[in-house]
């Protein structure tokens, strides 16, 4: 298994298709494909190809055959398609044919590794292809597509351009203390060094939006049995998701249902509701709801209207949460539920859902809205620039010149990690892992 090898796979999806296609990279491409298709096509524009097994010369499938001649090619390799009819048994042939010719199956992400490896992306744009591929939602779709198009490889290296300057004028302020360069060369290089921190520090305060909209948005409904948790979850998902019922204490575990608010995807869990419970299993559930809601990003706090509001649930009443009062066909809402003025509504006649709907949008938007500028999308993001920050900010303050160049060069490292530049054949396979085959 070396990079020299000469790959394949299904890059289209299993099952049956009306087309199917098998990628093909790495140097044996050439010969391989010339053999198969009889003659290279020409490269870049599509031609129709009897395919033909190697040996007995039986017709394969007719097939458009893509030629991309490396360098431009995704991988940076000599490399093709092959748009197949898309059948099980053609796909089996074609590919036994590419394996007799010398080519071996691909592993999970290797064509984008390669093209990594081969310059023709960082790191941050190989995980927005791989976001891309995942993404449920539109603006997961937005945020993704912008990172593979290079917006954080951008942005990261510029910074990582801006850091070698800054780190060149140290060293040069070292070297040639004695000779008449620019005496102020080690105090621009901190000066320098301030600024790009005040840069990624703003960058860092994005609220963890990018990060949030890649995973989802995890929404926890909260209230005493009966409030009528189940039947606003149903209503919200349009479905029969949870079991409602007049006997309090039925919703005993967490359900889940995922939606796209505003583009985002969300995650609405219904608990058992809130109550001192006898029952062994029911207090399992309300255990279960205190630590779903303890993870939310967002709680729904409903309460009855024709009810007293009862304590474990005002305890979750906070300025960030939402607070409902349900069955409003049977009273009035109060004014305020614990200072909240709350939203009214009825799952049983639908009053007040639509506004209910428009509310959680706008909190989905706050939380993980798709903003225009580049946002880190990755925990990984995260830990290595606030680690290049703190080598900065130990720059700024070293007392001695040695030390402010070792810490510079520190911070040259973070963010390299994070593109790819240095020092990340041991994430390599932590992020390549997460792609499928073919891509
Ligand atoms: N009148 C009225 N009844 C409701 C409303 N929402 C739920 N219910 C009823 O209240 C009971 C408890 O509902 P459920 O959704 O299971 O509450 P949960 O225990 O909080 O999950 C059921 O009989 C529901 O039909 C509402 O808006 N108005
Ligand atoms: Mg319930």
């Amino acid at each position: 298994m070396t990079a020299a090898d000469t790959i394949f796979a299904l890059a289209s999806g299993g099952g049956r298709g009306a087309i199917a296609v098998l990628r093909v990279s790495g140097a044996e491409s050439r010969g391989i494909i010339a053999r198969l298709a009889g003659g290279l096509p020409t490269a870049r524009m599509a031609s129709l190809r009897w395919l033909r097994d190697p040996t007995t010369g039986d017709a394969l499938d007719q097939a458009l055959v893509l030629w991309f001649p490396g360098p431009k090619s995704y991988t940076g390799e000599d490399s093709a398609e092959l748009h197949l009819h898309g059948g099980p048994a053609v796909i089996a042939a074609v590919g036994g044919a590419l394996a007799a010719l010398g080519a071996r199956p691909a592993e999970a992400g290797e064509f984008t590794r390669r093209a990594f490896l081969n310059g023709r992306l960082d790191l941050t744009a190989a995980e927005g292809i791989a976001d891309l591929i995942a993404a449920e939602t539109e603006a997961q779709r937005r945020q993704a597509l912008r990172q593979a198009d290079g917006a954080l490889a951008k942005l990261y290296g510029a910074w990582s351009e801006r850091l070698t300057r800054l780190l060149a004028h140290q060293e040069a302020a070292i070297e040639f203390a004695e000779d008449d360069l620019p005496t102020d060369l080690g105090d621009r290089a901190r000066d320098g060094a301030a600024t790009l921190r005040a840069e990624i520090v703003a960058h860092l305060a994005d609220g963890g939006r990018g990060e949030r909209l890649r995973e989802g948005v995890l929404v926890a409904i909260l209230g005493a049995p009966n409030a009528g948790k189940s039947s606003l979850l149903n209503a919200l998902a349009g479905r029969d998701a949870a079991i409602v019922s007049a006997r309090a204490g039925t919703t005993r575990d967490v359900v889940e249902v995922r939606l796209a608010l505003a583009g985002v995807p969300v995650t609405l869990a219904d608990t058992a509701g809130l109550r001192e419970a006898a029952d062994e299993i029911e207090q399992e559930g309300i255990r279960r709801a205190h630590r779903r809601a303890e993870e939310a990003d967002l709680v729904l706090a409903v309460f009855a209207a024709d009810t007293a509001p009862d304590a474990e649930t005002l305890a979750w009443v906070t300025p960030g949460a939402v607070v409902l009062a349900n069955k409003v066909d049977l009273a009035p809402a109060p004014g305020k539920i614990g200072g909240v003025a709350p939203l009214p509504v009825s799952a049983r006649t639908g009053a007040g859902l639509e506004a209910l709907r428009t509310r959680l949008e706008a909190e989905a938007r706050r939380l993980a809205g798709a903003a225009d500028a580049a946002v880190l999308t990755r925990p990984r993001h995260r830990a290595a620039l606030t680690e290049a920050s703190a080598w900065l900010a130990e720059a700024e303050t070293a007392l001695l010149p040695e030390l402010a160049s070792e810490a510079l060069r520190a911070a040259l490292r973070a963010l390299g990690r994070l593109t790819g530049r240095v020092g990340v054949e041991d994430v390599l396979d932590v992020i390549f892992r997460d792609f499928c085959i073919g891509k």
